[in-house]
């Protein structure tokens, strides 16, 4: 096996795609902010598309890592070690593979060790973007009233001063600085999975701003771009035993391979002053109806993904394909698309619900990806008010059926004891729970599930109906299973 770097790239031979751009020259324009695998398959893959186009040298990536524990030091060496290089194996559903190297990111700085490294870096005036994956819940809003949350321990700290923290302190900090200076603002390109996600990083950014300056905020407001996009890849975790099948594959002893489908979709808001890389020539649909995007992505595949998670888990399932295998959870889904969300999202023009139903179906059922139920129901509690409120709330208004709504938050309950049908017990990590959601959670009246900060604005508590349906599946669950249940409610609604 061939170690990854810059030099060996030559010899990698023919099977494999690789940087066909003068790396020496290309300096980083895009700085960004969280280096997890969906990154690594989605933006830095189109990207490294633009770089293959003449002239786009000043579109490199520049990587920010904030988080300090060992696992992120072991990732920062291994880019060291590789000249910052990866490869990425995409796999079709019918099982044939292709790897390439990515060669986009062109540096790699540790924030925890020099702060000073990343503000230098931010306020360069070749920085004309700045990107974030930093997850859905990662914005910092209070579920409830929508406002940014002051009063979280980083972000308390950052607006106390000394070095900056989180992405919010950088990036405010790095904007003052360039004001002062007159290199003008970079962009704020947020790539996350979220509604609305130029709006939300806008909110936080400006928010946090203002709690340090009003003034700078104002400019901000009026002078940095946050465009919206509507982001899709399926990027699975890679453990040791996946990481060393593709490194057997390629032939290429790669420390960070990732792994992606070969489907792949970006629809990007063209709000760029400060300039930008021809994205649309590799692909990146530049449009300005990116919210129906956003709504069918988020209402169909996330929030089918995640209603397959949640029960999946409990039945005792781990795999996203395994379980979309298990006709009951297959039903759940089939059901919950066609009933409750389909008739009530008005997709992009020209886009059939149908058949973009039947293309997530596909997707999960791909067996090369084996993704993982538990990276999914990761920070659940951030991504049932994102994906399943809006349909929720239609149901409610519309007097839908809201069998399969209760019975999944009966079962997010479920979930949060750690503990599936077979008495197997996994990890639940909700970072986003509060000790007093916690509390309300736990406290041996169901009801009050409904009742924590997620959930709260719904009113799913007071509403009747709803709360004696959640009641019914609570009870079931406990008295049977999760498998039983959902039986049950296949058969009541045939
Ligand atoms: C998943 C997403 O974690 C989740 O909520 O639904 O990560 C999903 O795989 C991506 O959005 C696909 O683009």
């Amino acid at each position: 096996m061939k170690k990854l770097s810059q030099k060996s790239l030559a010899s990698l031979g023919a099977a494999t795609a690789v940087p066909a751009y003068d790396r020496s020259a290309v300096r980083p324009g895009i700085v960004h902010f969280g280096l997890g695998n969906f990154h690594r398959v989605h933006q830095a893959v189109y990207v490294d598309g633009c770089l293959h186009q003449p002239g786009n040298e000043g579109w490199g990536i520049c990587g920010v890592e904030l988080i300090d524990v060992p696992a992120t030091r072991a990732k920062a060496q291994s880019y060291r070690n590789q000249d910052c290089l990866y490869t990425v194996t995409e796999y079709a559903p019918d099982g044939s593979a292709a790897t390439r190297v990515i060669g986009a990111m062109v540096d790699y700085l540790h924030a925890p060790d020099d702060p000073e490294a990343v503000l230098a870096r931010l306020v360069h005036a070749d920085t004309r973007i700045v990107s974030l994956t930093i997850t859905e819940g990662g914005y910092n809003l209070d579920e409830t009233t929508g406002l940014f949350k002051l009063d979280t321990p980083e972000v308390a700290a950052d607006l106390a001063g000394g070095p900056p923290r989180t992405a919010f302190g950088f990036i405010v900090e790095a904007l003052r600085r360039r004001r002062e200076q007159g290199t003008g603002p970079f962009t704020v390109m947020s790539c996350d999975n979220l509604r609305h996600n130029g709006g939300t990083a806008r909110k936080a950014i400006v928010s946090f701003a203002r709690a340090r300056d009003a003034g700078l905020a104002a400019w901000i407001d009026a002078e940095v771009d946050f465009p919206n996009s509507m982001v899709d890849r399926i990027a699975p975790q890679i453990p040791p035993e996946v990481k060393e099948r593709l490194n057997q594959r390629s032939g290429i002893d790669d420390a960070v391979p990732a792994l992606g489908e070969t489907f792949s979709q970006w629809v990007l808001e063209d709000d760029f002053r400060a300039g930008r890389p021809p994205f649309e020539a590799v692909g990146v649909e530049m449009r300005n109806d990116v919210p129906a995007f956003e709504f069918m992505k988020g209402r169909m595949l996330n929030a089918a993904h995640i209603l397959l998670a949640v029960p999946g888990i409990l039945i005792g399932h781990r795999i996203v394909h395994e379980a979309l295998g298990d006709q009951r959870l297959y039903r759940l889904l089939d059901n919950f698309l066609d009933r409750d969300a389909i008739p009530r999202i008005e997709g992009p023009q020209g886009v059939s619900l149908e058949n973009y139903k039947k293309a997530v179906l596909e997707r999960f059922s791909n067996p090369a990806i084996n993704d993982q139920l538990l990276r999914i129901a990761f920070d659940t509690t951030a991504k049932i008010p994102v994906f399943h409120s809006r349909t929720l709330e239609m149901l409610l208004a519309d007097g839908g059926d809201l069998r399969r709504e209760a019975f999944f938050l009966a079962c997010f309950g479920a979930y949060l004891n750690g503990r599936d049908d077979n008495g197997q017990s996994f990890d639940v990590v909700e970072p986003r729970l509060s000790e007093q959601d916690w509390e309300l959670a736990r406290g041996g009246n169901p009801i009050d599930l409904l009742r924590t900060s997620p959930f709260a604005k719904l009113g799913l508590a007071d509403h009747l109906e709803f709360a004696k349906l959640y009641g019914g599946y609570v009870a079931m669950i406990q008295a049977t299973s999760v498998g039983k249940t959902l039986e049950t409610l296949l058969v009541e609604t045939a």
